[in-house]
C-alpha cells in the first residue's frame, strides 16, 4: 500500500512554482503523481496565515482526486489541516515525538544511510525519504549526494522499508533509481521546472511504473 503511494511523490512549495502553485498541482495530478507534500520552506515562502491558505487550498485538491496530502516540518499545520501525514528531517521535531502527536496519520523522514534508517523505523515511520541521491537545487541545506549505492545498501539491509528516493531525480536517472531498490521517486524540480508539466509527470509516472513491474 506504502510502497504504491511512493511511486511518484510529489514535493512542492510556493517557492518552487513559476506560476500559480494550485495549477502547477492540477496538472501534476492528471499526470499522475501518487502522493503530495506541501513543503513551504526557504527565502520568500510563505508563512502563517497566508501558508495555511495555500495548505487549504492544495489540500482541497488533493483530497478530490485522493492523493495523500502529507505537511513538511509543520505538525501544528497537519493537525490543524487533517493532513494525512508530516514529513520530518533529522533536524526536525524527533520522530518519536511527532508520531506521539500525529497518532496514525502518515510519517515520513529523511535519511542519509542505514543508521537513520533504523532510527526511523524504531519510531514507527511509515517511511523513509532518501537522499540526496544526485545533486539537488532545490534544497538549500542539502547533504552531500549519496549516489545509486546507499539505495542498494539500504535495500540489502532492509529489504521491506517503503523507501522513496530524492535529490536531482529526472527522467533520465529514474529507471535506474527504481533498478537500485526505490519503491518510489520523490521530485521538485523535475515537476516544477518542466516547461509541460502535465505532460513530464506522465513521462515520469509511466517512467517508474514500467521499472516497477520489472522488478
Ligand atoms: C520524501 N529533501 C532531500 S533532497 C530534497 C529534499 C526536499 C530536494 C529535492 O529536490 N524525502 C522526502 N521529502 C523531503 N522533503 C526530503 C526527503 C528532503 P529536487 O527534486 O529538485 O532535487
Amino acid at each position: 500500500m506504502m510502497k504504491q503511494k511512493l511511486s511518484l511523490y510529489f514535493v512542492m512549495g510556493s517557492i518552487d512554482c513559476t506560476k500559480d502553485p494550485l495549477a502547477v498541482l492540477d496538472e501534476a495530478i492528471k499526470g499522475g503523481i501518487t502522493m503530495f507534500q506541501f513543503r513551504e520552506k526557504g527565502k520568500g515562502a510563505l508563512t502563517g496565515i497566508e501558508k495555511y491558505r495555500l495548505a487549504e487550498k492544495l489540500l482541497e485538491r488533493c483530497r478530490m482526486y485522493n492523493i495523500p496530502f502529507i505537511v513538511n516540518d509543520d505538525v501544528d499545520l497537519a493537525l490543524a489541516l487533517q493532513a494525512d501525514g508530516v514529513h520530518v528531517g533529522q533536524e526536525d521535531e524527533v520522530a518519536e515525538r511527532v508520531r506521539d502527536r500525529i497518532g496514525d496519520k502518515y510519517l515520513g523522514v529523511s535519511v542519509h544511510n542505514l543508521n537513520e534508517v533504523k532510527k526511523a523505523l524504531a519510531a514507527c515511520a511509515d517511511y523513509v525519504g532518501l537522499g540526496p541521491i544526485f545533486p539537488t537545487v532545490s534544497k538549500e541545506d542539502a547533504k552531500q549526494a549519496c549516489g545509486l549505492t546507499m539505495i542498494e545498501h539500504i535495500r540489502a539491509h532492509e529489504k521491506r522499508v517503503p523507501l522513496v528516493a530524492i535529490g536531482g531525480i529526472t527522467e533520465q536517472t529514474a529507471k535506474q533509481v527504481i533498478e537500485a531498490g526505490a519503491d518510489g521517486i520523490a521530485v521538485i524540480s523535475a515537476i516544477c521546472r518542466a516547461e509541460h508539466i502535465y505532460e513530464q509527470t506522465k513521462r515520469l509516472y509511466e517512467m517508474v511504473m514500467r521499472a516497477k513491474q520489472k522488478g
